[in-house]
């Protein structure tokens, strides 16, 4: 069974995008789970592409930081011209009406002046990403479900219309994933491409840095250390963040501590604990650039592999090539 699930390089990995999922994908995941480093998913608006294949190489060094087995991970745009065959295929299977009401399209392209093309058909190469290698189970949050939906769509279709080919993927919603806060501005979650930078942990924060961002991170003037996320919502991701670095619940974190100024300085500790190792891992990966290729490049043949049959059968039924 596989499962397959991506980080897109959109910015710096931070504290949630670990928490919330890569630690998890270390963790729990087995021997036939696939990883990759959606990149081309970062070309549906606006970008810079010099900065774009740094933070691949980054990503792709915090993957395998986090412990993730290097056998398991891939670049994505190293198979490109697969990727592009089967997109191809698969928007000859989807209809524009399809596309066009994705909340998630109409979400990032109200108001724009103008549209990218890519940002229309992304689901689509998203199908492309999850039916190519023949995943069946995809993990994925409530933003992404309909975009998994496209993809079963369009499998079985093509399925039925041209002949057996394509596993149907299932989305599956990842069990009690943390969803970590800005610290400095709680009513939002962290993420990648938040521009004030306060608030957000990235992975590759020195130990100062850290002890900086949550000594300044935003509370509530109650002094009270207690799990209420509605009312405490600061507090609380806190105490979200603590738990999930010392495996227990946030109010069990919550009961050995008394002030703020003691929750944000264990909970710092606490963080600079959990990612030191992965830290000093991904930076010793960067600094080895032959490595890191080399490890790029066996991931990249192993992906192209794993495709080749299937994408060989649908040109096949589709009658090209
Ligand atoms: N704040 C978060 N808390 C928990 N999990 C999170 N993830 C992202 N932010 C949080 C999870 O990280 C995985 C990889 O994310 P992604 O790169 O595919 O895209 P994203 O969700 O769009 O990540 P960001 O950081 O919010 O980036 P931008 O700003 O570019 O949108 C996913 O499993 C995601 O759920």
């Amino acid at each position: 069974m596989t499962r397959l699930s991506a980080a897109t390089p959109s910015g710096h990995a931070h504290l949630g995008n670990y928490l919330g999922a890569i630690r998890r994908w270390a963790r729990e995941g087995t021997d036939e789970d696939l990883y990759f480093v959606s990149d081309m998913h970062g070309m549906t608006t606006s970008y810079n592409p010099q900065r774009l294949r740094s933070l691949s190489r980054e990503m792709l060094a915090t993957l395998i930081g986090s412990s993730i087995s290097p056998d398991r991970v891939f670049v994505q745009s190293d198979i490109t011209a697969q990727l592009a065959s089967l997109t191809w295929i698969l928007e000859c299977t989807c209809t524009f009406g399809e596309v066009a009401r994705m909340i998630q399209f109409k979400e990032k392209s109200a108001g724009a002046k103008t549209v990218r093309l890519g940002l229309l058909t992304y689901p689509v190469l998203m199908a492309a990403d999850i039916l190519l290698p023949g995943a069946d189970e995809v993990p994925v949050g409530e933003d992404q479900m309909q975009h998994v939906e496209l993809a079963r769509t369009l499998a079985r279709r093509f399925n039925t219309t041209y002949g057996e080919a394509f596993v149907v993927p299932k989305a599956v919603t990842p069990k009690v994933a943390a969803r970590i806060r800005d610290l400095a501005n709680p009513d939002r979650k962290m993420a990648k491409s938040t521009r004030d930078e306060a608030g957000v942990v990235f992975l590759l924060d020195d130990p100062d840095m850290i002890r900086r961002k949550f000594q300044r991170a935003v509370t509530d003037g109650l002094d009270q250390v207690e799990y209420r996320p509605d009312e405490q919502p600061g507090v609380a991701n806190l105490l979200e963040i603590l738990g999930a670095c010392t495996d227990q619940s946030p109010r069990v974190a919550a009961e050995s501590i008394t002030t703020y100024r003691e929750l944000k300085e264990t909970v710092a500790d606490a963080v600079v604990e959990e990612l030191r190792e992965v830290r000093k891992r991904t930076q010793d990966l960067l600094a080895d650039p032959a490595e890191l290729d080399r490890i790029r490049a066996t991931g990249a043949e192993r992906a192209r592999q794993r495709g080749e049959h299937r994408l060989e059968a649908v040109t096949r039924l589709a009658g090209i090539g």
